[in-house]
This record gives structure tokens, sequence and C-alpha cells, in this order.
């Protein structure tokens, strides 16, 4: 792909917009992207949202960006108002529990994630709630989930913190679909299917998703490793990977 040969509607240097200010001094009524992440905004290529947001960007499609939102305020990631597409949601470069807590369990007293280092701005477990979030906020808009927290825990997995197995990430989320390790190609190929009306999301490499049982059905698994169900190791519903 050749960034440079797409036009940017909002300008090579302009960050992506943060506020409906921001977005109505481009010109645009809607986004057809909100990416939420829980780390600050830093436009830079280390940073999973900013990146992701500039792929699509370089797309044509209007993304904007909340950085660190209120959680316990589904009106704060309402301030660009719905957008049109999808939500797209990190938790920030690492699992959240991680910047929250060190090895030894204790609360920590800096997020080097967050501006000027101030902890608490992202809650446990941020996939999670920010999904949650948007569920709320934006009733019936897909929701994308991507980045570190989604990535490794996208089956069933240890989780040190709490010294027990939980189950998918999507059972807890209830996202449309997870992308996972780098995002940018199934990230465009996600995009550019709700672009065009289809709601199918199945079959893109990288990505996990719950199949319903008549997918399941008449789903193909001869190449597949096959996990052992996750009803069997947490006792709770099990998930199918693509
Ligand atoms: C470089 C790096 C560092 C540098 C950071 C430099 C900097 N200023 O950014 C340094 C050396 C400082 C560092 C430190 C640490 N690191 Co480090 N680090 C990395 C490394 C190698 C690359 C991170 C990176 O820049 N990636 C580039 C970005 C763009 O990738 P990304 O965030 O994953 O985003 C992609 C996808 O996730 C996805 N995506 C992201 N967001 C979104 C959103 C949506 C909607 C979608 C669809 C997709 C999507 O698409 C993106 C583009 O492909 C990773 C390993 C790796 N290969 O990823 C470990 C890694 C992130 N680090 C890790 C750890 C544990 C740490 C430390 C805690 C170690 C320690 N004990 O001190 C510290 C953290 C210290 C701190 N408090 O920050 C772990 C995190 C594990 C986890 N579960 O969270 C990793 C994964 C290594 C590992 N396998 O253990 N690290």
């Amino acid at each position: 792909m050749a960034i440079r040969d797409h036009p940017s509607p909002a300008g090579p240097d302009g960050f992506l917009p943060t506020t409906r200010a921001e977005m109505e001094a481009r010109g645009w009524e809607a986004l057809d992207v909100l990416l939420i992440t829980g780390d600050a905004y830093v436009d830079h290529p280390s940073f999973g949202a900013a990146m992701i947001g500039r792929v699509l960007e370089a797309e044509g499609y209007r993304v904007g960006i909340i950085a660190q939102p209120d959680w316990r305020d589904p009106g704060s990631i309402q301030v660009m108002g719905r957008p049109r597409l999808f939500c797209g949601v990190t938790a920030g470069n690492l699992d959240s529990m991680l910047s929250n807590y060190t090895a030894a369990r204790h609360r920590r007293k800096e997020d080097v994630y967050s501006e000027d280092g101030a902890p608490g701005k992202r809650p446990n477990h941020a996939a999670v709630v920010y999904t949650q979030m948007c569920r709320r906020a934006f009733p019936g808009l897909p929701v994308v989930m991507g980045g570190m927290e989604a990535s490794m825990r996208r089956v069933v997995h240890y989780d040190y913190w709490e010294d027990k197995l939980r189950p998918s990430i999507l059972a807890d989320a209830k996202a449309e679909i997870l992308v996972y390790g780098m995002g940018e190609v199934a990230v465009r190929e996600i995009a550019a299917r709700l672009r065009d009306g289809c709601s199918d999301l199945s079959g893109i490499r990288g990505t996990a998703l719950f199949l319903g049982a008549k997918a399941t059905a008449a789903a193909d698994f001869r190449d597949c490793v096959i996990l052992p169900r996750a009803r069997r190791l947490t006792g709770t519903p099990g998930c199918c990977s693509a």
C-alpha cells in the first residue's frame, strides 16, 4: 500500500480529531470510525491506536480518537457523535492489568502511557470496559477490538493478577470481532466490508469472532487446531476463532 498516494481528509499534518470542534474544523458532520484507547493519544507509530487511525485515514475514512475516556460516563465517548461504520477499541500499548499493577500485585504509582505519567486514567480490563461503553453509547454499532490486551486474551487464558483462567475476552466484551497481532491489514478489510454494507466479518485472517450455531455446524475445521472447550477448562461457554 502506498499510503502517500491517498489524499488525507485531515491533511498530512493534522492530528486525528478528538473533539467535535476539531471535526467541524475539517467540515465533517460524522466520523466513519471512532477509536478509543486506554493510552494518551500520542501520534507516533509505536502507539497502536494512532497507527490504525492513520492507516484508515490514508484509505479515506474519517477517523476520530478518544484517549482515556472517563469510563464511569458513557457520554465521554459520545462527544463526536455516532460513527457511521464502527468503534475500534484498545486497552492501549500494554494489557491494562499490567499498566495498573506491578508483578507483586501492587497498584502502580505511575502510568507511563498517560500524560505526565498520571495513574488511574484507565480501568482494569479496559478493552472490555470500553467495549461495553460503546454498546451503551451506540446501540447496534459494530465494535472491533484490537491491541495487546485483546490479542493476548482472545482464547481461554491465565490471568496472573486474578490467579485464574478466564474465558476469551470476546465472551466478556461481546464485540463483533477481535483483531489479534498486527492490525493494519485486517482493519482495512473490516472497514471496507462495513462500508460496502456487508455485515459478515468472518474469514478475515488475524481475527477472532464467535460463530453462531449454524455457521459452526457448517464450518470446515479440518485444518484447524482445536483447543479444549472453554467450558471444560473454566466452566463458561466456549468460543471459536477464525
Ligand atoms: C518497544 C517495546 C517496548 C519499549 C517501549 C518503547 C516506547 N516508547 O514505546 C520499552 C523497552 C520501553 C518497553 C518496556 C516495557 N515493555 Co514492552 N514491548 C515493546 C515491543 C517490542 C514493541 C511495542 C511496539 O512499539 N509495537 C508497535 C505498536 C504499533 O504495536 P501494537 O501496540 O501491538 O499495535 C498493533 C496491534 O496491537 C494492533 N492494534 C493496536 N491497537 C489497535 C486498535 C484497534 C481498534 C485494532 C483493530 C488493532 C489495534 O494493530 C497495531 C498495528 O499493527 C512489544 C512486543 C511487540 N512485538 O509488540 C513489547 C511489549 C509490548 N512489552 C511488554 C512489557 C511487559 C513491557 C514492560 C512492562 C516490561 C517491564 N517489566 O518493565 C515495560 C513497560 C514499561 C512501561 N511501564 O512502559 C509486553 C506487554 C505484555 C502485555 N500483555 O501487555 C510486550 C508485548 C512484550 C512481551 N511479549 O512480553 N517495551
